[in-house]
């Protein structure tokens, strides 16, 4: 098939997830063409089925803004006419979906189809504003396939939107031979000197990660544990969270590292995970940090519960009950054996549920049943 796929460019999950994906079917011959006004940040390495196109758009002065939808909407048109495009694949309704739509609506008699694959915050944030939500729930609606990363997503999508369409749902996925512990590629001893525990958190640093209850957390267990805490990315959070770490006293025992491109090679450090997130739709950090065997410790929201087996691969609690997340981290980091036991687990669910093999065969197969549907 010849596929178009469109998404932020990123360092954001629907970004990482739209990549790998098309990456994956390449790899199994088909024709990927990445539409967006950046290189996808995990587009690293160059493939013969591999084709990026880049959408310009000039800001002329009487506009207070960048039109982005309008000139999207022209580069999809003109790559689906050229590349002779199967399926246009926006992923993150807004605005790609509005986009993917009119040109659909352009491309009237070259039957391309429109997937859209809702994320989270398409949904369950920016979405829901007035300003955007008549326009999210028409896109939805004439989308010839929707696909959601959990069934958190999928159900708030047909009740926030009042969607009568079905909608697929087909979680994130991890490369587990990539995403492995590697012991020996780690160096732990460069972040935890004194062979203290690592606890590690990875997130773009919005408010809706909260990031700073995260070091609130740690702050309790590293009286109990020597521990130092590695958080991971960046964003408008970050510097809100340096301030908590400095009025806490604790600063000097958390690594701010920024965006990291080794995410193995880091998370094979960890002991534990931290995701005490607001609000998230499927969690792929967390996935990640299962893969390389780091057991996890989350809030009970959205998808999470969908990954995160309580008591098996980590545990769950209500958003912002710090002291509860911390007498589990706290339980975890003195019960090797238990620990141990979580992060095997942990492994073989990312293993035998989340696998890259598993799910890129999930959408492909969906690709199928939506190019078979008569168009009506
Ligand atoms: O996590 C973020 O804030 C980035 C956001 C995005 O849209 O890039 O991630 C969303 O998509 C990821 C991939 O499907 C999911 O794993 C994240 O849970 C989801 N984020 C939220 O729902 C907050």
């Amino acid at each position: 098939m010849n596929i178009g796929i469109t998404c932020y460019p990123t360092y954001g999950g629907s970004g990482v997830v739209a990549t790998e994906l098309g990456k994956a079917l390449a790899k199994r011959g088909h024709k990927i063409h990445f539409i967006s006004y950046a290189m996808p940040m995990r587009l690293n390495r160059y493939d013969d089925n591999i084709f990026y196109h880049e959408v310009e758009f000039s800001s002329y002065p009487v506009f207070d803004f960048p039109l982005y939808t309008p000139a999207l909407t022209s580069k999809m048109v003109e790559v689906a006419k050229s590349e002779k495009l199967d399926i246009i694949h926006a992923h993150y309704a807004i605005p790609h979906a509005i986009s993917g739509y009119l040109a659909k609506q352009i491309l009237k008699h070259d039957n391309v189809k429109l997937i859209t694959t809702l994320h989270g915050t398409d949904i369950t944030l920016v979405g829901l504003e007035p300003s955007f939500l008549p326009v999210m729930k028409f896109s939805i609606e004439e989308s010839d396939g929707v696909t959601a990363v959990s069934r958190f997503l999928k159900e708030k999508t047909l009740t926030n939107y009042n969607i009568q369409k079905e909608i697929k749902v087909i979680p994130n996925f991890v490369d587990t031979h990539e995403y492995k512990r590697r012991e020996d590629a780690c160096r732990k001893h460069r972040l935890a000197p004194n062979g203290e525990k690592v606890l590690m958190h990875t997130s773009n640093f919005r408010a809706v990660k909260r990031v700073s209850d995260v070091i609130k957390i740690f702050e309790i267990i590293q009286q109990k544990v020597p521990s130092v805490l590695v958080l991971i990315g960046d964003g408008p959070d970050r510097s809100n969270c340096e301030l908590v770490a400095r009025e806490l006293g604790i600063y000097n025992s958390i690594k701010f590292l920024g965006k990291q491109a080794e995410l193995p090679e880091l998370l094979s450090c960890a002991d534990l995970f931290l995701m005490p997130s607001q609000s998230e739709s499927f969690g792929l950090s967390a996935l990640e940090a299962m893969a390389c065997e780091v057991p996890v410790i989350s809030s009970s929201v959205g998808g999470l519960p969908e990954l995160v087996a309580h008591n098996q691969t980590g545990y769950i609690a209500e958003i912002g009950d710090i002291e509860r997340m911390a007498k589990y981290a706290v339980e975890l980091l003195t019960n090797e054996t238990k620990r141990a036991q979580f992060a095997h687990a942990g492994r073989k669910r990312a293993e035998e549920e989340f696998n890259l093999d598993k799910i890129v065969s999930e959408y492909e197969n969906y690709y199928t049943e939506v190019l078979e549907k008569v168009s009506v």
